[in-house]
């Protein structure tokens, strides 16, 4: 059972389409322009892409991409190389940048399609309340019902998804015209505020348009394969098409950026551009790997943040709740397990910064419904500029969901998202042909890994048994347990919460995995195909 990997992105529904009148556009911006000389706030554009791993741009030395935009906002500002997210997963990645903190520190919104418990509201609820025009556009927080949860209101404001591309865009691509969206939300915003804008890509996400990297001239030979993937043209073709997508959103990101120029906005904002997980391959997003949880980073705010810099401390996506509340002037509540970066961003210095910034923690317990009665792959990591260490807490159960249950994706192996590159690594043939690869994106893992990231960047020399590195080891653990057990992880006590987490997916076949369906939705959805994006 495979599953379509040719489907549209969904498009909003057609009632919600509104406010004509590009010809009041310029006009609306320039007043906005002069309102906002008023506040000395900084506005905050949030741009977050969707599964783009670290070195998926310009800056960061990628040759297949051409990412001007985030390069600029690069250049202009501070670029990190050890930036990453709480988890490899769409949904438990944005409640925590929302939240402020880690996944196992935020109940339902820890999962895949769960929802946010009010305990910890997004730290966008206290922009708002400070007077902050809040607003998002394409994909915001989820996949997931954040109302189930009981949160009062939006996690981003009010939503702007009524103007779509014209003429229509593939339908690989996102219909939703991002950079007109936002011009609506400058319409909207009252005299004298500042703003707070999320623009969700929903870009480098699956579905590809087949073959679009190389119409757009991008070559082969300019791929860099890595170790665990195996080296064919498909595989290459496919991350040319990641490539293409990735430049796609940089387009997207510079019109707005030029908006925002324009209306003499650009340098009063603080302008923040990431991703939410890696890419979608095997062996990176929805894992603990680099290629799964180490995000792009790029702030830019002039006059506020010296730019130039290059800096190797580690950030955290947990630690942008803290910024932006900070920037804002706004205090940073006690329940955050980020800290404020704006110490670091505002000093001048480049490379190894603060010292406390050496090390980063990330989590993962459910991706999509890919084991019986909703087990999930329970993992926690630490990483150093050193080491890499992974707990693997249940090592009897797949990381992808293995090779028998139907997931909610409708595919075997669910936690590997529908593409090319899966479809071929998992044909049984290739299975023959590629064993070395098949069991490093596929195989059962066992209770620890132990990675040296200086001698090994692609961490697939596990040197968990070597009794040279025992020390190193436990000292990892020791430290990683404490950690967990000092912020509330019920993993370490041996507790698991999330496995009764509802799977909240109402479209297409992982429906029938939802218990807060009706048993007749759920018979319903068994008969339906596959839905992607999440
Ligand atoms: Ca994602």
């Amino acid at each position: 059972m495979t599953a379509p990997t040719s489907q549209a992105r969904p498009r909003p529904a057609p009632g919600v389409a509104r406010r004509l009148g590009l010809c009041l556009a310029g006009f609306a911006l320039w007043t906005a322009g002069l309102a906002a000389a008023a506040d000395p706030r900084p506005n905050i554009l949030l741009v977050v892409s969707d599964d783009q791993s670290w070195d998926g741009t310009g800056a960061a030395g990628n040759p297949t991409v051409r990412t001007p935009a985030f390069d600029r906002v690069a250049r202009e500002g501070v670029r990190f190389t050890h930036a990453f997210t709480s988890s490899p997963s769409c949904t438990p990645a944005r409640s925590a940048l929302l939240t402020g903190r880690h996944i196992w520190q935020i109940g339902e919104g820890g999962v895949l399609y769960g929802t946010l418990p009010p305990t910890y509201p997004p730290f966008t609820h206290a922009l708002q309340d400070a007077g902050y025009h809040a607003g998002w556009t394409g994909k915001g927080w989820g996949p997931g019902e954040w109302e189930a949860g009981g949160l009062p209101r939006h996690p981003l404001g009010r939503e702007y998804n009524a103007r779509l591309h014209r003429p229509a865009v593939s339908p690989a691509l996102d219909a939703r015209d991002y950079a007109a969206n936002f011009d609506d939300f400058l319409r909207e915003r009252p005299a004298g505020r500042p703003f707070f804008f999320w623009l969700g890509a929903t870009e480098p996400h699956r579905v590809y348009e087949a073959g679009a990297g190389g119409r757009a001239g991008k070559r082969r030979a300019d791929v860099v394969v890595p170790p665990y993937w195996p080296d064919t043209d498909l595989v290459r073709d496919d991350l040319l098409d990641y490539a293409q997508e990735i430049d796609w959103f940089d387009a997207q990101l510079a019109k707005v950026l030029a908006r925002l120029e324009a209306a003499g906005e650009l340098d009063r904002t603080l302008v923040v551009v990431t991703s939410d997980n890696g890419m979608p391959f095997p062996r990176a997003k929805v894992s603990l790997y680099d290629p799964g949880v180490r995000m792009p980073l790029a702030i830019r705010w002039p006059g506020r943040i010296p730019g130039g810099r290059v800096v190797d401390d580690f950030a955290a996506h947990i630690d942008l709740a803290p910024t932006l509340l900070a920037a804002a002037g706004l205090p940073i509540p006690d329940s955050y397990a980020g800290r404020s970066l704006l110490p670091l961003l505002a000093s001048e210095r480049s490379g190894r910064v603060e010292p406390g910034r050496d090390r980063a923690h990330f989590a993962l317990e459910r991706h999509t419904w890919c084991r019986p009665d909703g087990a999930t792959y329970p993992i926690r990591g630490l990483r150093t500029h050193d080491f890499l260490y992974l707990r693997n807490f249940e090592p009897d159960r797949w990381p992808t969901g293995g090779p028998e249950f139907v997931s909610s994706n409708k595919t075997f192996h669910g936690d590997v998202d529908g593409a090319p590159i899966k479809d071929f690594m998992e044909s049984p043939e290739n299975q023959r042909r590629f064993p070395r690869e098949f069991a490093l994106c596929y195989g059962k893992r066992p209770l620890e890994e132990l990675y040296d990231v200086r001698s090994d960047p692609h961490q697939i020399n596990n040197l968990a048994a070597d009794p040279a590195y025992a020390a190193v080891k436990a000292r990892l653990w020791d430290e990683l347990r404490g950690k967990h057990r000092r912020t509330g992880d019920p993993r370490v006590e041996g507790r698991d919460p999330w496995q009764g987490y509802a799977y909240r997916q109402t479209v297409g076949f992982g429906a029938t995995y939802n218990r807060t369906l009706s048993a007749a939705e759920r018979d319903a959805a068994a008969g339906r195909g596959a839905h992607k994006p999440q």
